[in-house]
């Protein structure tokens, strides 16, 4: 294991998080235990052809009854952290528009106090990616301004029943990817695309991403700002939002592939935590979109300052940049309507960043890891980073127990995390995606990301390679830091 373990010395910060990551969607199944409501992905996975295998996550790994038995091998793997997310439909099963149904309260207190009572820390997730299909009725989901009332109303809730126990609070997973692939390529719920993605059944607009981020960074706000002064002085915890990052390189070394570059990050990531840092969007967003981008209102604007704690990063894969202002190429997903990005399509012309995994968005690029987070370090100075997914997929062809490109991959990812924070990243957790096989949304149980491999008949969890791995990693930095 000599040449996977480069960074071996290095000594992580005492109070430094290690964890698993899950989402609710992905992990609970009880679709409709206890009071809940559908959720937009309940919907959406039942549309013949959405989903690769045809498989819903009604089911999925049965998180909502056997979460003592996984807690039970977190506990065993030394975590001292797990991040999860909660149901939008389990607590609020209209939204605004009904009651809060306390099925929903009473299991994720259950919930909760089994973590803690584990040594584990919550860092909770509000919403990853699912939420009531009652909003998505109503407001087409994130593209009606008036879903921030529903967003700051589920908010209040939760930090009213769990912010005594919970002190990391992530308001949205990757909104990102949610608007990326919710309303411009539309192959997320609730399945809007625009014009430049062709067969749109509905949407047609290349505006709708950006008015649906703009509703859900004034949604992040609210919310921030109603924990900033109605709770943060009792209950003394911190909340940030995650983010999907994709280091990208430039394709070559003109001048014209590196802008390309910035305006990747730009139509990616600095899109939403510009304005939630600094009360303003990307340079290049605004000079590409001009009128087409949303204002901030005074309102939304007052008392600007950080409306963060913290930034979370899921750091899986890269992707070179290429130019399409002055040369034509395949628009990226992100739609600055001028840049490229070279990706999987690509492969064959073999000019992928880093080594394909199997999984067709996802190549395996260490580097990718340290350069985002100097890149964010570098932007913005003072705020402390959580690696909040990072993890390696593979099709189920792959799925076998010894899994060292999995551990391969983890090692040389935290290694590169290690790089970083010699450089000065203020890096504060690390959270592996994931401790079981779960649904892997768009691809169904087709790819695997376990650590445990789970058979989804019989649910039975078995370790892999990585789960040793893992739990050798954190004994042997984390019984150096406690004896610092
Ligand atoms: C994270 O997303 C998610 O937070 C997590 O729920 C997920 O299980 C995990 O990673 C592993 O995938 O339309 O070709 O781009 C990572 C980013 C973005 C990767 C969407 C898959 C869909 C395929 N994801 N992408 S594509």
């Amino acid at each position: 294991l000599k040449e996977i373990n480069a960074e071996e010395n290095f000594v992580f910060p005492k109070n430094f998080l290690f964890g698993t990551a899950s989402s609710a969607y992905q992990y609970e199944g009880a679709y409709l235990t206890d009071g809940k409501n559908l959720s937009n992905w309940d919907v959406f996975t039942s549309i013949p052809g959405k989903i690769a295998d045809g498989s819903q996550g009604k089911v999925a790994v049965d998180h909502y009854h056997r979460y003592p038995e996984d807690l039970d091998l977190m506990e065993d793997l030394g975590v001292n952290s797990y991040r999860l997310s909660l149901s939008w439909a389990r607590i609020l099963p209209k939204g605004r528009f009904g009651d809060v149904n306390m099925g929903g309260i009473d299991h994720y207190n259950r919930m909760i106090n089994a973590i803690l009572k584990r040594g584990m820390e919550p860092f909770v997730t509000l919403t990853h990616y699912d939420i009531p299909q009652e909003l998505v009725v109503r407001y087409g989901s994130w593209l009606d301004p008036q879903i921030r009332e529903d967003f700051e109303h589920y908010a209040e809730i939760c930090f009213r029943y769990f912010g005594d126990r919970v002190k990391f609070w992530a308001t949205f997973n990757e909104p990102n990817v949610q608007v990326v692939l919710g309303y411009r390529t539309g192959t997320y719920p609730p399945s809007r695309c625009s014009k430049t993605f062709g067969n749109c059944t509905h949407g047609d607009s290349d505006v709708e991403p950006v008015v649906a981020a703009h509703n859900i960074i004034r949604s992040h706000l609210a919310a921030v700002s109603l924990y900033r002064t109605k709770f943060k002085e009792q209950q003394r915890g911190k909340i940030g939002i995650v983010m999907n990052t994709i280091w990208f390189e430039p394709v070559s070394d003109s001048l014209a592939d590196k802008l390309a570059t910035e305006r990747a990050q730009a139509f990616f990531v600095t899109w939403f935590l510009d304005p939630v840092v600094f009360g303003r969007y990307p340079r290049e967003m605004q000079e590409i979109l001009g009128e087409d981008l949303p204002q901030f209102t005074k309102d939304d604007l007052k008392s600007f300052s950080n409306k963060l704690d913290f930034i979370g990063i899921n750091q899986y894969t890269s992707r070179y940049a290429k130019d399409c202002l002055h040369s034509a190429c395949e628009p990226g997903k992100g739609g600055s309507r001028a840049e490229g990005y070279v990706n999987a399509n690509a492969l064959k012309d073999g000019l992928h960043l880093g080594e394909p995994t199997g999984v067709n968005w996802f190549a395996t690029y260490p580097q990718g890891m340290e350069e985002m987070l100097m890149y964010a370090t570098e932007r913005y100075k003072d705020i402390p980073l959580y690696v909040t997914e990072n993890g390696f997929g593979e099709n189920n062809t792959g799925a076998l127990l010894n899994d060292y490109r999995r551990v391969k991959f983890m090692s040389n990812y935290l290694d590169a995390v290690k790089r970083a924070m010699r450089k000065g990243a203020d890096v504060r957790g690390y959270f592996a995606w994931s401790l079981l096989d779960n649904f892997e949304w768009i691809s169904g149980y087709t790819v695997r990301f376990g650590m445990y491999h789970v058979d989804f008949i019989t649910q039975e969890r078995t370790p892999r390679l990585s789960a040793f791995w893992y739990k050798n990693f954190i004994f042997h930095h984390r019984a150096q830091s406690k004896y610092d």
